[in-house]
């Protein structure tokens, strides 16, 4: 309980909302107890600049311990060789690969925003785009959701990547991981995947793992089907050296690369209450718990897709294999992204406007809406709760301006959502 009453009562006031509505944002997630016992530890107190036995600060002997056991349990979840705990976010676990292997003005394949892809991805819109040369490979059938690798080829050969990038932020169909690297081997780029949405469903073995097929390096969110707190995290194939020392600018050496990038490249000192939190939720997602999550996560969104559709929401790529499902509100009801969203956060049912494929109206107001099912997962939601939810998500989008039938929806929500507890004590 903090003292201060004003910034107590807003943490009364986000355990509520949490509580009584459903968070449907597919990048978000509820920790469990232990992980938020973690970063809420004293290890937020410590400097830890440098890596284990090699730091800048002393009093490491726990810390140490610690990093390790994240480091390898990570590496025991996903098939790596390697794994550095110590990136902020995603973003910066992005640009840490970027900036361990290209020069600038070097050139990165990666997928348009608007087909799935993430700002981090080489969007205008940031300063990596004015860093780096991206080109953007974009889907061949926005029906089915496959990619085109052809022209993906076509770009490859005739731009020459340096990294080829797989992976997406609001796209609902597995990857062919096997035809990116066959591209990548053809032009000698370097193999990346973003996994941040799916990396639980990579580590509960529900979707497939990038390195099976020859990738070179992962990169994460460690809070969305991870389940763990926010923070980033990168996992490579290669040889694993010193990082006090220079290597050679070898794919084999990518673990090492990256690490001396991290730190001290891009970051300080890592943040050794939340690697704590991540070694926890590693451990947890090792469990036959978690892979069960994991399954039921992708079923309840197969689940949610299908009575969507019976009720004529139109989906991207008509359904989903992941966690996600991508709705154009546009074209089914009318209405943009925004009004979507805001229409649903009045019924209590949290979820982000977001742009899709070849969409005609502009991002702030794009046609599309994602809906995601960690989070309710975690709550213990099942296939057979998806047919209740997909009735308010139609009657809200349905009524958007009624305010009288989103106040009715809330209600309703929140007498349905208390049967669903959040896994941490409130
Ligand atoms: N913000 C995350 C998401 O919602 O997908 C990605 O950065």
């Amino acid at each position: 309980m903090l003292h201060d009453k004003q910034l107590e009562d807003l943490i009364t006031a986000e355990e509520q909302r949490q509580r009584d509505g459903l968070e449907l944002i597919p990048s978000e997630n509820y920790v469990s107890e232990d992980v938020l016992t973690a970063l809420g530890s004293i290890y937020t107190n410590k400097y830890s600049e440098g890596y284990p036995g090699r730091r800048y600060y002393g009093g490491q002997e726990n810390t140490d311990k610690v990093e390790t056991i994240a480091i390898e349990t990570a590496k025991q979840l996903f098939g790596a060789d390697h794994a550095n705990v110590q990136p902020h976010s995603g973003a910066q676990a992005n640009e840490a690969v970027y900036y361990s292997w290209l020069q600038p003005g070097d050139t990165v394949l990666a997928m348009d925003l608007s087909h799935g892809g993430h700002l981090t991805h080489g969007h205008p819109v940031t300063v990596l785009s004015k860093q780096f040369n991206f080109i953007r490979y974009k889907l061949k059938d926005i029906e089915t959701g496959e990619i085109d690798f052809v022209q993906m080829r076509e770009l490859a050969l005739k731009h020459k990547p340096k990294i080829i990038l797989a992976g997406y932020s609001s796209f609902p169909r597995e990857l062919d991981y096997e035809a990116f690297a066959a591209i990548g081997r053809e032009v000698g780029a370097v193999l990346m995947a973003d996994v941040a949405h799916i990396a639980g469903l990579i580590a509960a073995g529900v979707m497939k793992n990038p390195f099976d097929a020859g990738f070179h390096v992962m990169t994460s969110t460690t809070h969305k089907t991870l389940r763990g707190p926010r923070g980033g995290l990168i996992l490579t194939k290669g040889i694993v050296g010193n990082p006090l020392r220079a290597v050679d600018q070898t794919i084999e050496n990518l673990p090492t690369l990256i690490d001396r990038t991290v730190f001290p490249g891009l970051q300080g000192g890592p943040h050794m209450n939340t690697i704590l939190a991540k070694a926890v939720a590693f451990k947890e997602a090792q469990t036959d718990e978690f892979k069960a999550y994991a399954r039921q996560t992708v079923s309840n969104a197969k689940k949610l897709g299908e009575h969507l559709m019976a009720q004529n929401a139109k989906l991207i790529t008509n359904g989903t294999d992941n966690h996600l499902v991508l709705i154009d509100v546009y074209t089914s009801f009318g209405i943009d992204g925004d009004v979507a969203e805001k229409a649903l956060d009045k019924a209590g049912l949290t979820t982000n406007k977001n742009v899709i494929p070849n969409d005609t109206l502009p991002p702030f107001k794009p046609s599309g809406i994602r809906i995601g099912t960690p989070a309710i997962t975690t709550r213990g939601f099942k296939e057979a709760d998806m047919e209740h939810l997909a009735g308010w998500i139609i009657t809200v989008l349905q009524n958007v301006n009624n305010e009288e039938k989103l106040a009715q929806i809330k209600h309703v929500v929140a007498e349905y959502a208390r049967n669903f507890p959040l896994p941490t004590k409130n």
